[in-house]
């Protein structure tokens, strides 16, 4: 139990800061145990007549002074947060302070640390006031000049945020470098990177002809793995210009990869730091998943130079107005890049894996939250994917045209401030001509709306009528809810398979097969006229708005559906909707004992797509592909047994597979690629559907299945199909499973990233041995638990991906995790926070599991010495 419970932030108490740093001085000498900063704020008061509070946090203080005379002891106060002066001269002043922190001792990785010898920083949120005393708030914005001084052969490159100014030699083997940053930011933004790195460069010629130079850096002997990523980086340049006008502003952009982060990587202005995951890749050690990861976290950090740092947010709870806007730009750049219906159905998975259970259990909170313990536990997928799908719902209400007008207003109004989501919305709806009044619910309510949808069409008069309505649950402090603004798009399926125009009530002639309509009301309806025939309707095409649609479809509309809807994203939705449906029925069947379904009708949509030639593979691969056990778990809502989810999952899964055993065969064959690997949408939506394939394969009746896999397995050229093949082993308790995993770790044993995977595979197998399999393996070399990569790659997956085996009845998989948070917390309270989000959605399942997993929150609640982070998650999830 901590002490005292710590008091939350509200976005109500705002206030603007008391004084404004115009100019940060910083000079970094930096040492393992003792970095010395000595730090000269230029500032001057903003408002108010309070004494000026800095932050700062695990600094050893040496000396304050002001305009160059140092202060007594009596002159300020400094406690483990904040330092304290009293007398201030009325004009503009320099605060110098002189602090030291200790980079080796730092492992919740957050302010200056080590990671494998090299320096790095992690100021966002709130790390820089534990490298200096500082106005530690976004909204705080400065001119940074930082010089670094270091051993020259420990750490030969210095780097900081800006663009070089000077360096050279000191004495004793030390040297310097100087970086000058012209663009004000916030602290958060700050960067320092020193070591032993080395670098791959590329030039890049932005819009207005100005020539970037572009440097990767990474630890030696990784630059042949640094080619996709910097090829990536270009194609983000380009497309930021011509799809939002927006160019690179400083001389030089730099990326460093690093193997220790707490998460993807970070924006820093003009020097971002990613976990090394999401740089390096080569055809034999990195996947088509891990290429195309690459590719938009590139993006997603580049983005934010406009959206993030050149308008930056005014304080934490505008988290969203950075996030959502740049996932949804970085949405928007790889649907451009690979196929857009894939990239929507995989955010819209992700969507109602992450946020929907956030939104609907005890952490759910508004897009624009309103008060928080720890902002770093706020970096969630409500803020990032539910705010990009906001950014989505704007897109598609004002059209591109419109929007981009909104977007360049938005720039041009709010360049190099610290901006609100009020600034935003305005500025959407004077440039893009919208009313976007009532869709401001949409930042400030939490939970998923549902929208029900009944339709009735009128065979004498020719019409159907849809009626939509909307409600949403009530959710932790937000009993009622007005209703949203939801953008609806719809299209009405004729018998032949085409879809109908257009013409509602009171218009002329028919116009689009799809059109958009904005439900405002709690409930609305619209009739259809000029309907020869009866339709089905495909409703919410695209996935306009984030809310749960319910229908009075049948599985016959479905399967209709399943076969012609021209909306490829309405197409998959019907073919998983129908499964759910299935499986659900299953479920229930399994209890009462019933017979299990076939699944017929699956599989000839399975079947159809196996055999065409005209479907995308990628898409076909989606098609295919059962909802996860999470989602049918989700679906189902109450009393979940997992054990009934996996044996009906599974057990349709080999009924397919037994009635489609000859065309999943050719199917395998037929997708095989001739010639080198390619990391393109093509290549990988082939790898893709083949592996799909073979996964079914593995189920199916007779060995082919396993000695397909083991043959892949062997034989791969790629990570793809060689971890493909591999989790496919890991489920099944056969001697190829065992010599796999040997082999593979034989062979991959040196390489950190590749072991992350083959951790992973091990935690997320079906088999009865897997808790067992992960202790044991938590001890193995190839772990630990100071690398959050490591954690999340052991643990979180078991926790996160292997439904069945963490909620086993027994409550072990519960009490080894919670014991994993808890050693965790003491190293890494982010990490350790975000691991305790496995539990957040307990109540869903049946008691006896519910009251296990309650217990093991309720201790690591009362776990002593508690960080505010794990503190937050535990007490909010408990409720
Ligand atoms: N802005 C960072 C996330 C920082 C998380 C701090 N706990 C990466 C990103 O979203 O681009
Ligand atoms: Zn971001």
């Amino acid at each position: 139990m901590r002490t005292e419970d710590p008091r939350p932030i509200r976005l109500k108490d705002y206030t603007p800061p008391a004084f404004k740093v115009d100019e940060v001085r910083l000079e970094i000498e930096l040492d393992p145990a003792d970095t010395r900063v000595r730090s000269q704020l230029k500032m001057r008061r903003n408002a108010g007549t309070g004494p000026l509070v800095l932050d700062g946090e695990k600094l050893k203080l040496h000396e304050v002074s002001i305009d160059g005379v140092k202060l007594g002891p009596n002159a300020y106060q400094a406690d483990g947060e904040h330092l304290t002066i009293l007398d201030l001269p009325e004009g503009p002043f320099t605060l110098e302070t002189l602090t030291s922190c200790a980079p080796e001792d730092n492992t919740a990785l957050t302010g200056l640390y080590l990671s494998s010898g090299i320096y790095c920083t992690q100021c966002e949120a709130e790390g820089f006031r534990r490298i200096a005393y500082s106005l530690d708030r976004p909204d705080a914005m400065s001119v940074f000049t930082t010089r670094i001084v270091a051993d020259a052969k420990a750490a030969p490159v210095l780097l900081s945020n800006g663009n070089p100014v000077a360096q050279g030699k000191l004495a004793d083997g030390r040297h310097f470098a100087e970086w000058h940053d012209p663009f004000p930011k916030p602290t958060y933004l700050f960067a320092l990177v020193a070591g032993d790195l080395v670098h791959v460069e590329d030039k890049f010629r932005t819009l207005s002809g100005r020539e970037v130079t572009l440097r990767i850096f990474v630890e030696r002997g990784n630059e042949d793995r640094c080619g996709y990523a910097m090829e990536a980086l270009k194609r983000a340049m380009k497309w930021d210009e011509e799809a939002f006008g927006r160019e690179y502003d400083l001389d030089i952009f730099m990326i460093v990869a690093v193997s220790a982060f707490n998460m993807g990587a970070m924006e820093n202005k003009g020097l971002n730091v990613f976990n090394d995951k999401y740089i390096l890749a080569r055809p034999d050690t990195a996947t088509d998943a891990d290429y195309a990861a690459i590719e938009a976290i590139i993006a997603h950090e580049y983005f934010h130079n406009w959206t993030g740092n050149r308008i930056t947010c005014r304080d934490w709870f505008q988290l969203c107005l950075k996030e959502g806007l740049t996932v949804f730009r970085d949405q928007e750049f790889t649907s451009d890049m690979r196929s857009r219906p894939v990239k929507r159905i995989s955010d819209v998975r992700l969507l109602r894996a992450h946020q929907f259970t956030e939104d609907g259990g005890p952490l759910a909170h508004p897009v624009r939250p309103d008060s928080y313990i720890e902002i770093n536990n706020f970096y969630t997928a409500t803020v990032y994917e539910k705010g990009a799908e906001l950014c989505r719902m704007i897109h598609t209400l004002a059209g591109p045209k419109r929007f981009r007008k909104g977007m360049d207003l938005y720039f041009e109004r709010h360049d190099g401030e610290a901006a609100t989501v009020e600034n935003f919305l305005d500025a959407l709806a004077d440039g893009a001509k919208l009313d976007l009044a009532q869709f401001k619910r949409w930042y400030s309510q939490s939970g998923t709306p549902e929208v029900l949808a009944s339709g009735r069409y009128d065979a004498a008069r020719k019409t159907y009528t849809l009626k939509l309505s909307q409600v949403c649950a009530p959710t932790p402090g937000q009993p009622v809810k007005e209703p949203y603004h939801i953008p609806i798009a719809l299209g009405l399926v004729g018998p032949d398979g085409r879809d109908i125009k257009l013409q509602l009530d009171g218009e002329e002639k028919p116009g689009a097969t799809t059109r958009v309509l904005s439900l405002t009301e709690r409930e609305a309806t619209w009739r259809f006229r000029n309907v020869a025939d009866k339709p089905v309707p495909s409703l919410l095409r695209g996935f306009t708005a984030p809310v749960k649609l319910s229908t009075n479809l049948k599985e016959r509309d479905l399967v209709f559906l399943m076969a012609h809807d021209s909306d490829s994203f309405n197409r998959w939705e019907a073919a998983q909707r129908y499964a759910t449906g299935l499986l659900i029925a299953m479920v229930d069947a399994q209890k009462k004992g019933g017979a299990p379904r076939k699944g017929t009708a699956f599989a000839e949509t399975i079947r159809k797509l196996l055999v065409s030639k005209k479907t995308d593979p990628d898409f076909a691969a989606q098609m295919i592909v059962l909802p996860s056990e999470q989602t049918l778990a989700q679906a189902i809502g109450k009393d979940v047994d997992v054990d009934a989810i996996h044996a009906a999952r599974e057990g349709l899964r080999a009924s397919i597979a037994a009635q489609l055993k000859d065309e999943l065969l050719a199917a395998y064959h037929a997708l095989a690629i001739d010639g080198p690997y390619s990391p393109d949408a093509a290549h990988a939506g082939k790898r893709a559907l083949r592996n799909a394939c073979l996964a079914y394969l593995a189920v199916g009746p007779g060995p082919e299945g396993v000695e397909l896999a083991a043959a892949q397995f062997a034989q791969a050229d790629n990570m793809t199909d060689e971890i493909a093949a591999l989790s496919v082993l890991a489920h099944i308790d056969c001697p190829e499973r065992v010599a796999a995993l040997e082999k593979f770790y034989a062979r991959w044993k040196d390489n950190h990233l590749v072991m992350d995977k083959w951790l992973s595979i091990q935690a997320m197998s079906a088999l009865p041995g897997t808790l067992g399999e992960v202790k044991r393996l938590t001890g193995h070399p190839a772990f630990t638990m100071r690398n959050p990569n490591k954690v999340r790659a052991l643990i979180t997956a078991f926790a996160t991906m292997n439904q069945l085996r963490f909620h086993s009845a027994d409550g072990k998989g519960y009490e080894f995790v919670a014991d994993k948070v808890l050693e965790l917390d003491a190293l890494n309270p982010q990490v350790a926070a975000r691991l305790l989000g496995a539990f957040k959605s307990w109540r869903q399942f049946e008691p006896k599991r519910r009251n296990a997993m309650a217990r093991q929150l309720k201790r690591v609640a009362a776990g002593e010495r508690l960080s505010r982070d794990v503190y937050e998650i535990a007490s909010k999830t408990l409720g």
